[in-house]
């Protein structure tokens, strides 16, 4: 086999191609246009050199020194000796380095992975497993969490993995390197093309473990120029980014990427709190910004506490990764004066958006409208047939931005989609006459912790290796801040020397923290049961275990 062929089938691997009569179809129209996110990027920066491309802290970059680090970057990465098809896990918080890791990565024809900074060791390990990353790139510490032991974690779990870059003090890790001393030669841009996969994305999922989703140069570019377009994104556009950088809505919808796109600024935000957040606002003259729906709760409290009214201030505040209750819709758009937009979207593609000329009831009652005329919808029962138009069943997808298969999950795909290549979202949805989309609930056994994604099983699994659990269930519990939170159902073996249930909730909670998973994903409250109700089936009665929930907090 020739270097090419072995490239060509490593940069295959794991991967669920899109059948041919359909990349045809999406080329004829236009939607691929076989511009890799490096070419993306170079035209960004040709036309918008001098304009401000990121503000971090007192920080000003512009496009073309923007351009300059990324190319750095770039020329260390490949002297590191790093080649096309490569993994690297990138785990930062909204800073402008995640920007120059991401772009100088895939300039090289590497593939990053979007780890958010929520997760630990379990999950980052677990990225680094399934891609062979041999890098990981982090930051010393974020919002009190040391990223060097989740490190040392992962270099003794992950053969792969050959260097681990820290931005901050290092420790025994490299730093980031002081990109003035890199030489500055041209780096030789990867022979990939538009159809390869650029980098993965990453999917809250409701199987065991996080799924890695494979976005190509083409699919991905498709979604982010329609975003910025439908969000009418320009060089005027400020952009306040609260939520976290790598996710698949900050990046893409239209998000930075878009932004990126349209010559606008991108302000970044350390942290989501309204004391930090409003300030950025105010002076950066922030036009844009996107929430889950628990932030803009959050944002809307402040508001009521005194703060100043900063969603009148800005010309679009974008909600989505989780429902939005249509209460908050209403109380955003009537006594806040707040220019809402209704995302709702997932990072194995489709994505829907309220439109501005929308009417005020669409934008508060329903989460938009597909991005494409070619996302092909369907709305099903549990046969898979599809329901009468206005009924609410399954969603089920397919179309030019939307995978076609997670990374090297050939089992979970059988589930995950229909034999003919649509997506099984997992959302219970119906649609309105005029083709807009109202989440009405999901079948998918996860939890959505304020647009955390929470698969239900991976933590269950981590419970029931306890030594004093017979078996457990986690449910969505309701929240008026996150929407939702989880509880865990213990049924649990009395021992001998009992501890309490009290000091036994207490070990749990410790001990999904030591098994090394993201934070959010530690039970918010657990329940000791005797026994678990059943189905008919013989399976674990969530549906009753939630009602039991809703009856107490009632
Ligand atoms: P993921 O697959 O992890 O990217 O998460 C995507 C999922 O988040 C969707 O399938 C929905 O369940 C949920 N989601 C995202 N946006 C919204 C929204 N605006 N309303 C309701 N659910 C949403
Ligand atoms: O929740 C999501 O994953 C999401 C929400 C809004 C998303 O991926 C997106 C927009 O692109």
């Amino acid at each position: 086999m020739s270097d090419h062929q072995f490239i060509e089938a490593k940069l295959w691997e794991g991967i669920v191609q899109y059948p041919p009569e359909f990349v045809e179809r999406y080329i004829a129209k236009g939607y691929w246009q076989g511009q890799t996110i490096s070419q993306f990027f170079d035209d960004c920066v040709q036309k918008y050199a001098t304009r401000t491309a990121i503000i971090c802290a007192d920080c000003h970059i512009t496009y073309a020194e923007l351009a300059q680090k990324v190319n750095l970057f770039a020329v260390y990465l490949a002297q590191k000796g790093y080649q096309t098809g490569d993994s690297v896990v990138i785990q930062l918080p909204n800073i402008a380095e995640f920007f120059i890791a991401y772009f100088a990565s895939i300039r090289i024809g590497m593939r990053p992975v979007m780890s958010l900074p929520a997760h630990r060791h379990a999950e980052v390990s677990h990225f680094i497993g399934q891609t062979e990353a041999r890098l990981y790139i982090c930051a010393e510490q974020h919002m009190g969490f040391d990223y060097r032991t989740l490190a040392r974690e992962c270099q003794s779990r992950c053969p792969s993995l050959q260097q681990v870059i820290v931005i901050g003090n290092a420790a025994e890790f490299d730093a980031w390197p002081e990109l003035s001393t890199v030489a500055n030669r041209y780096v030789i841009t990867a022979e990939i093309t538009a159809r390869h996969v650029a980098f993965f994305q990453l999917s809250g999922g409701s199987t065991g473990t996080p799924k890695l989703i494979p976005r190509t140069h083409d699919d991905y570019l498709y979604s982010v120029r329609a975003s910025a377009e439908i969000c009418q994104l320009d060089e005027n556009t400020r952009m306040l980014m609260v939520l976290p950088v790598a996710h698949n809505f900050s990046l893409s919808s239209a998000g930075s990427l878009g932004l990126f796109f349209a010559g606008g600024t991108l302000v970044l935000a350390r942290e989501p709190s309204p004391g930090t957040c409003f300030e950025l606002i105010q002076t950066h003259k922030v036009t844009h910004v996107a929430l889950v729906p628990a932030l803009a709760a959050k944002w809307v409290e402040a508001v009521q506490q005194g703060a100043r009214n900063i969603f009148a201030d800005l010309e679009v505040v974008q909600v989505g990764g989780a429902r939005l209750p249509d209460a908050l819709a209403r109380q955003l758009i009537e006594d806040y004066d707040c220019c809402l937009q209704q995302v709702f979207g997932m990072a194995e593609g489709l994505v829907n958006y309220t439109r501005y000329d929308d009417s005020v009831e669409t934008i508060i009652s329903t989460q938009g409208s597909r991005i494409s005329a070619d996302d092909e919808i369907k709305i099903v029962d549990d046969e898979d047939q599809e329901l009468p138009a206005g009924e609410t069943g399954h969603l089920l997808t397919r179309g030019p931005y939307t995978i076609r298969g997670y990374f090297k999950a050939e089992e979970h795909n059988r589930k995950a989609f229909t034999s003919d290549g649509f997506y099984r979202t997992g959302d219970l949805v119906r649609m309105t006459s005029d083709g807009n989309i109202i989440v009405e609930g999901r079948s998918k056994d996860q939890i959505n912790r304020g647009g955390e994604k929470i698969a239900t099983e991976e933590v269950e699994q981590v419970l029931n290796q306890h030594t004093q659990v017979i078996q457990s269930a986690l449910v969505a519990m309701p929240d008026h801040m996150l929407g939702e939170k989880s509880c865990a159902f213990i049924q649990w073996r009395r021992e001998a020397h009992d501890p309490a249930p009290v000091r036994l909730n207490m070990q749990l909670r410790q001990h999904v923290q030591q098994s090394g998973l993201a934070t959010f994903k530690i039970p918010d409250h657990i329940e000791f049961v005797e026994d678990m109700p059943y189905t008919a089936l013989g399976k674990i009665d969530k549906k009753e275990l939630r009602q039991r929930l809703i009856k107490a907090s009632n």
